[in-house]
């Protein structure tokens, strides 16, 4: 797999991103990711809906295609970890 560019739009009293932000920290995949703050900083608020219409987190970006529930969003984490992981090692 090549390299994937994740992107996190959260914000911290949000449950549904807290369990995402668990899943990242028990799958080692913390620091792949980019984080977005949409109540620290409206414009990412912003960037969100006009790109999805809706407001809605957590909203992960894989390669710049957003996906939004925090189900799905885990598990790709799972099924992806081993590999994006292990991309690190090959470099
Ligand atoms: N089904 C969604 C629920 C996410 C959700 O309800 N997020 C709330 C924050 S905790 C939200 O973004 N509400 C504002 C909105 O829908 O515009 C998931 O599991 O990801």
């Amino acid at each position: 797999m090549t390299e994937k560019k994740l992107e996190l739009y959260y914000f911290e009293s949000c449950p549904y991103c807290q369990y995402v932000m668990s899943i990242l920290r028990v799958t080692g995949l913390e620091e792949k990711v980019t984080y977005f703050d949409i109540r620290e900083d409206h414009k990412f608020k912003e960037k969100l809906l006009k790109d999805t219409g809706r407001t809605t987190v957590p909203c992960m970006y894989i390669d710049g295609k957003p996906m939004f529930e925090s189900r799905d969003i885990g598990e790709w984490l799972h099924k992806y970890a081993r590999e994006l992981q292990g991309e690190e090692g090959r470099n």
